[in-house]
């Protein structure tokens, strides 16, 4: 029988202050929903282990704080990653506005920048009556970029793992093609050339 392959993948979660990243990534990883807000100082990170064909994926998924103060610190780390999701609240117009900066800076730290780098936008809290950005509006603006769009909600877990688990997958593609890549140009040198480390 063949060893199960294992990977692991570090995805983070951005997006404006208060859109529920932090209840996303409870729910997803937790089973688990809390009314009470506290706001997240800097990142703090979660880890889960899912199992997709024939590999185990150890997600080590990096939740960030919204605040404005913490933008340059939690772009740090962007670094590194392989997927990322970006999410906003349905009921907040602002919270979407933001949603090309929160793309832009994730982008400006990815080397090299590449079409290829997953992002999964998620449209939050679609439970709360008071709806401010249009589905149609949300899917069209992710159809332009080329990214997947869910309508989820934290607090009763609609669409949560699904989405995580697109990325995951899309994570897993990227991350499987790198190492092609690299398998492959190392197999090119000439044998006296040094190896390029493979990721
Ligand atoms: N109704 C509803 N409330 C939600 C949902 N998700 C999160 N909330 C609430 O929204 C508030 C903020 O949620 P957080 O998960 O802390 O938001 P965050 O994006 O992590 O915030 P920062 O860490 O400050 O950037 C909390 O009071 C949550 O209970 C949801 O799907 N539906
Ligand atoms: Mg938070």
């Amino acid at each position: 029988m063949n060893p199960q392959k294992k990977v692991d993948l570090k995805l983070i979660i951005v997006g404006a202050l208060g859109v529920g990243k932090t209840s996303l990534l409870h729910q997803y990883v937790h089973k688990m929903f809390h009314e009470e807000y506290q706001t997240t100082l800097g990142a703090s990170i979660l880890s889960k282990s899912i199992t997709l064909n024939d590999t185990t994926l150890k997600l080590q998924i990096w939740d960030t704080g919204g605040q404005e103060r913490f933008r340059s610190t939690v772009s740090t780390f962007y670094k590194g990653s392989d997927g990322c999701l970006l999410a906003f609240d349905v009921t907040d117009l602002e919270s979407f506005e933001a949603l090309d900066i929160w793309r832009g800076d994730v982008l400006a730290k990815i080397i090299p920048m590449e079409q290829s780098y997953p992002m999964v936008v998620l449209g939050n809290k679609i439970d709360l009556a008071d709806r401010k950005v249009p589905q149609e509006v949300a899917q069209g603006w992710c159809k332009e970029k080329g990214m997947p769009y869910f309508e989820v909600s934290a607090k009763n877990n609609i669409n949560v793992v699904e989405a995580f688990e697109v990325l995951a997958s899309r994570a897993l593609s990227r991350y499987q093609g790198i190492r092609e890549n690299h398998l492959t140009d190392s197999i090119k040198l000439s044998p006296g050339q040094p190896r390029r480390r493979c990721c």
